[in-house]
């Protein structure tokens, strides 16, 4: 990957790339596109799927995450992605018996990541900042496209782009959604069609958040209004609430006060499955 990325380079080429972990959707495929209007026709879109290992807890789904690789590829194809990489673990991380030669070396972003998602998943950003760093460093890309889908992730990445001089530009592409609202995620496949009723709790609860903040002629408490919509969202029988936040949207730290212009996440079980969103107030 990186001698083809450096054979582009000296083409005068621009490189675009969009980490995923596969199983895509229109989310993923609207970065592609973002991704080729950012390095233009003669640029490069590379795609690179693949499962995370260090990004998933032991109790998480790893095992599980569905994967489809061929209709991957048609997908992307269709779309005009240039190359699809897909490292096999073993290139990726270095295993084995021998613990000495073992992979030992990570990256590690120590502020943001401590909160909201970094509450119920201490590992997860570790592994994240370290895969997305390697992916970096193998497709030498000038331009990154992520989601705000993930908005913590994407805020995560800009942090470590700019503390470790990545000279990589990050772009952040808006979520995209099913008719009703809920978020595309590859994750949405684990629900029951009686939880995907369920699911549209998630973007329901933005709404309301939403409309309180248009309505309200004063900033609401973030604690009311946090219990307030945890009950809304915990009137079906399948959700429960894992966090719901309210910060500034560009350093994430978290306010107390809830106004126009506040940043909103919100984890919620539905089932067995987690679920995130996240919208600007
Ligand atoms: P994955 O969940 O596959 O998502 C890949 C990219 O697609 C991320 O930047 C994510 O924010 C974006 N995305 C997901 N759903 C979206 C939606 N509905 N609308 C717009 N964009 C969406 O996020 C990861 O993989 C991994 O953590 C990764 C960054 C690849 C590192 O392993």
């Amino acid at each position: 990957m990186q001698r083809m990325a450096r054979i582009w380079q000296r083409e005068g080429r621009k490189i675009g790339l969009v980490p995923t972990m596969g199983y895509l959707h229109e989310g993923h495929m609207s970065l592609v596109h973002v991704a080729r209007k950012k390095v233009g026709a003669e640029g490069r879109v590379v795609v690179s799927i693949y499962v995370n290992p260090l990004q998933f807890g032991p109790q998480e789904d790893f095992s599980h995450y569905p994967r489809d690789l061929a209709r991957d590829t048609r997908l992307c194809r269709a779309a005009g992605v240039d190359v699809i990489f897909v490292p096999p673990t073993a290139d990726m991380y270095v295993s084995g018996a021998e613990e000495a030669k073992a992979h030992s070396t990570y990256v590690i972003e120590e502020t943001l990541a401590r909160r909201m998602e970094g509450v119920t998943r201490p590992t997860h950003f570790r592994g994240v900042t370290t895969v997305v760093a390697k992916l970096f460093l193998a497709v030498l890309p000038e331009v990154a496209v992520f989601g705000a889908k993930d908005f913590q992730q994407a805020a995560i990445l800009q942090r470590m782009t700019r503390d470790l001089n990545f000279p990589v530009r990050l772009v952040v592409a808006p979520t995209k959604r099913e008719p009703d609202g809920l978020a595309l995620s590859s994750r949405n496949k684990y629900l029951s069609a009686e939880e995907r009723v369920q699911a549209v709790a998630l973007w329901q609860a933005l709404q309301r958040a939403r409309q309180t903040v248009r309505t309200a002629k004063a900033p609401r408490l973030a604690q009311e209004l946090k219990a307030e919509l945890s009950q809304f969202i915990q009137i079906r029988p399948a959700a429960r609430v894992d966090y719901i936040e309210f910060f500034e949207p560009d350093t994430l730290a978290p306010v107390t006060e809830v106004k126009s212009g506040t940043q909103m996440a919100l984890a919620v079980y539905v089932g067995k499955t987690r679920l995130i969103d996240n919208g600007r107030l």
